[in-house]
């Protein structure tokens, strides 16, 4: 699956000064913003708050977004994601954690699995060459492997402290950041612990990316806006 964006990411060597952009088979463009929101239904257990939250991430200029739900069921789970994607519109990235079958139910943008989940050309071919795949890697050995796959963007992580993963693996640091960039072409997000003080660093690291849960959660229009600002 081979597309002609893909080599653009690969050419541009994912620059500081380049957007890095991902496309789809339908050759539509997707940039990949400097920040990637997540959101987690169990930090906001009121569907109600829930939507507000992903309201005003929408308002702060988001326009990726991850729903992360580690613990509801499937069809709730499937239920809140057709929500976001009918409120959100097309203007937002929506992507699945986990489930290649729940993204398709939803009509989502796309799927990022990590190591415990199918594996990245298992996903893909459930979901087909148009819709995007994301994979988690947490070392080196982890992001050579996913770069070989079909993945369209790769994650690193944690690179710091976190509290919003259960069981996290060991914390990379901007080292691992940084051996993670020297290791892909593809698009980098980095995940865990990153915050509106320590994310310039990151991506000055050579992430393309950040991911983020906490750091949104309070005032999350504010907070992405700030993001925005300091990572322009
Ligand atoms: N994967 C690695 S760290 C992490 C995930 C899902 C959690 C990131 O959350 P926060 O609150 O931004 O540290
Ligand atoms: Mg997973």
């Amino acid at each position: 699956m081979s597309t002609g964006c893909r080599e653009l990411s690969r050419e541009s060597g994912n620059s500081l000064d380049l957007p890095v952009f991902l496309q789809t088979r339908d050759a539509k463009l997707l940039p990949l913003p400097r920040l990637y929101s997540i959101v987690d239904p169990s930090l906001l257990p009121a569907t109600a708050d829930l939507f507000a939250f992903v309201a005003e991430l929408a308002s702060g200029g988001c326009t990726l977004l991850q729903y992360r739900n580690k613990t509801g069921e499937a069809p709730m789970m499937v239920e809140q994601a057709r929500t976001l994607r009918k409120r959100l519109g097309k203007s937002v990235t929506l992507i699945l954690n986990d489930r290649a079958d729940l993204c398709l139910a939803a009509e989502c943008d796309g799927v990022h699995v990590g190591q415990n989940d199918l594996s990245p050309e298992s996903v893909r071919r459930i979901i087909g060459a148009d819709r995007l795949l994301g994979v988690s890697t947490h070392n080196p050995e982890q992001l050579q492997d996913a770069d070989l796959s079909s993945a369209d963007y790769l994650a690193i992580g944690p690179v710091f402290v976190t509290s919003s993963k259960a069981n996290p693996d060991p914390v990379v640091g901007l080292e691992g950041v940084r051996r993670a960039r020297a290791l892909t072409r593809k698009p980098l997000v980095a995940i865990g612990g990153i915050t509106r003080g320590n994310a310039a660093s990151v991506i000055e690291a050579g992430a393309d990316s950040v991911a983020v849960i906490s750091d949104l959660l309070r005032d999350p229009g504010k907070s992405a806006e700030e993001f925005f600002r300091i990572l322009r």
